[in-house]
């Protein structure tokens, strides 16, 4: 097979381990700390998970390593969206396990939780792991959205985990994944299998963070990606002065991805989700708002700018959030059938008139046509509209025309779109998630060594060099409330969205009034393998800012 320069440079790289796991394996010990109680509704969290509830925050330190010496067979599951640095995970749980016993297997279950239902898995060996070390993608092993959430599938797993004489899974996810992980680890303890379970922290949305875990893995990455092409557009806009650029940014519903960019960019414009949906903000307030800036800058003679918008902000106006209700209420069953029959669009148009009330037709109504249609095309397997699938960069653009052709606007006004969601994430690992990811698989290890079990693979410290990092696990149940899901009460991990009281808002908000009317663009470039550790090994300014850190 032929492969890029890079590629090969790439495999040779040796991620960095926190200075904790760098003693050799015999030389690890671990160090246990308070036992811990969940972020809210403590008891019935505690009733939901009478195994698994409660136990101790570990960390690992120095020390003769006192786990019992035994064979261990492991699988490891890739669940959900790609985010880079997921081979480096089962890399660096591929080096642990090895290291201490040559005899230890790696199973890599195929296309995500259902290749665990399914028995469908490879075994890995030196070869197959040396050809994905440090490289972008799932493909080492695909994934998949599966969700393991029942008793059955559960059941079938412990016999598959029986089967090859598996002792633990490690589930690479978001926090719905490492939600079913808690659970899973529930159920094998209950049901004595002797499996454990350790989860590793996984998503570019960057939406899995709390005071334990301060960063999913791919984050890094994937906003470096879409900053250094942001960059770069901006720096076209600045050069040709004749377009207003709006791009989308991927992050299904935290803005945490949005908000990087522009922190690392400093556009004219960044919509942040939350703040929309705090100020209860309408789509003619936003459209007014971007507006401004095009006058003002027009004003200046400069008609260009960039604009970034955050994948799911149209869920949280709350006009459209109704609007989209009643849509999904008008097509249930067999409406949507009716609806489809209808032989042109304007046949569609008056029905969509009759069934939506007033208010949600006059918020339809101020729609480019080409969004009304979006919002009746896509449905996604629950018969809901896939609201990431709507173009809301030529939503937003189509508006700001609007308001400046009634405010009677003169000056020029040219926008061109762009979606940034794909291109990001399975982009090579930058340094820092090459060694964040291999960190986090050798931990898993070391967490499945000395027998845990609901633990997530813990590594923090991470805005300062690796050698400071610190290594642990903290129990999943930890992260857990209870959250209405589906019309039922479920003990889950609560999504981290955008803190509008945290720093890195903060420190946006008090310069986007000047962004939004000068040009203080800045041009991250491309990512940097190779050089000095301030240009290849810094990882975001959300998490500098969130460690008081200066950026
Ligand atoms: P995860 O939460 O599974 O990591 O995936 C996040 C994400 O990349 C979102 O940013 C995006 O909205 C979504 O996945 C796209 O999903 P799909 O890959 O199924 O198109």
């Amino acid at each position: 097979m032929k492969i890029s320069s890079l590629q090969k440079a790439r495999y040779e790289y040796q991620p960095k381990l926190p200075g904790m796991l760098r003693h050799g394996i015999s030389d690890i010990c671990v160090k246990e700390g308070s036992e811990t109680q969940s972020v809210a509704d403590q008891e019935k969290i505690k009733a939901l998970f009478p195994n698994t509830y409660g136990k101790k925050e570990i960390t690992f330190q120095k020390g003769k390593n006192t786990s019992v010496a035994k064979k261990h067979s492991v699988g490891v599951i890739l669940s959900g969206g790609q985010a880079p640095g997921g081979h480096n995970v089962i890399c660096g749980l591929y080096d642990a396990l090895k290291e201490t016993n040559p005899d230890n297997v790696l199973y890599g279950f195929k296309n995500g939780p259902s290749g665990l239902i399914e028995d469908d898995y490879v075994v890995f060996d030196d070869a197959y792991i040396n050809a994905y070390r440090n490289t972008g993608g799932f493909d080492i092993i695909g994934s998949g959205r599966t969700k393991l959430e029942t008793n059955e599938q559960f059941e079938i797993a412990a016999e598959v985990c029986k089967k090859h004489g598996i002792t633990a899974i490690v589930i690479i996810g978001g926090d719905d994944s490492n939600t079913n992980a808690a659970v899973l680890a529930e159920y094998f303890a209950a049901h004595n299998t002797g499996v454990q379970v350790i989860g590793c922290p996984k998503t570019i949305d960057g939406d899995l963070k709390n005071e334990d875990i301060e960063c999913s893995f791919g984050f890094d990455t994937a906003t470096k990606t879409y900053s250094e092409l942001i960059g770069n557009i901006e720096r076209d806009a600045n050069s040709a002065k004749k377009y207003w650029h709006f791009i989308k940014v991927m992050g299904r519903s935290a803005s945490h991805v949005a908000l990087e960019c522009a922190l690392e960019t400093q556009p004219n414009i960044c919509l942040i989700s939350e703040e929309v949906a705090a100020k209860k903000q309408s789509l003619s307030e936003i459209a007014n708002y971007i507006a401004d800036s095009v006058e003002a800058r027009g004003k200046k003679g400069m008609n260009f700018g960039v604009a970034i918008i955050p994948e799911g902000v149209v869920e949280f106006v709350p006009e459209f959030g109704k609007l989209i209700a009643e849509i999904n209420e008008l097509l249930a069953g067999a409406k949507a059938e009716a609806f489809n029959a209808l032989p042109t669009w304007a046949a569609k148009y008056e029905f969509i008139k009759a069934g939506l009330t007033a208010e949600s037709f006059a918020v339809f109504d101020i729609l480019p046509q080409s969004i009304q249609q979006q919002l009746f095309l896509e449905r996604d397997p629950h018969g809901n509209v896939q609201v990431s699938l709507i173009e809301s960069e030529k939503l937003f653009s189509a508006l700001v025309k609007d308001v400046l052709a009634k405010r009677g606007y003169k000056g020029k006004f040219n926008a061109l779109h762009h979606f940034f969601g794909y291109e990001g994430r399975c982009a090579f690992p930058s340094n820092f998630d090459s060694d964040y990811c291999y960190s986090l698989g050798y931990n898993a290890f070391m967490l499945i060594q000395y027998g845990y079990t609901g633990y997530l693979s813990k590594v923090s410290n991470l805005s300062k060099p690796a050698t400071e990092w610190v290594a642990g696990g903290m129990p999943i149940t930890k992260m857990m409330n209870i959250e209405r899901r589906h019309g039922e009460d479920k003990p889950v991990i609560r999504k981290a969205l955008v803190e509008l009281d945290g720093a890195p808002f903060k420190y946006f908000e008090a310069h986007r009034e000047e962004w939004s009317k000068e040009t203080c663009y800045t041009y991250p470039g491309a990512i940097q393998y190779y050089g000095p550790a301030e240009v290849c090994d810094l990882t975001t300014r959300t998490l500098a800012l969130e460690k008081g850190e200066e950026i």
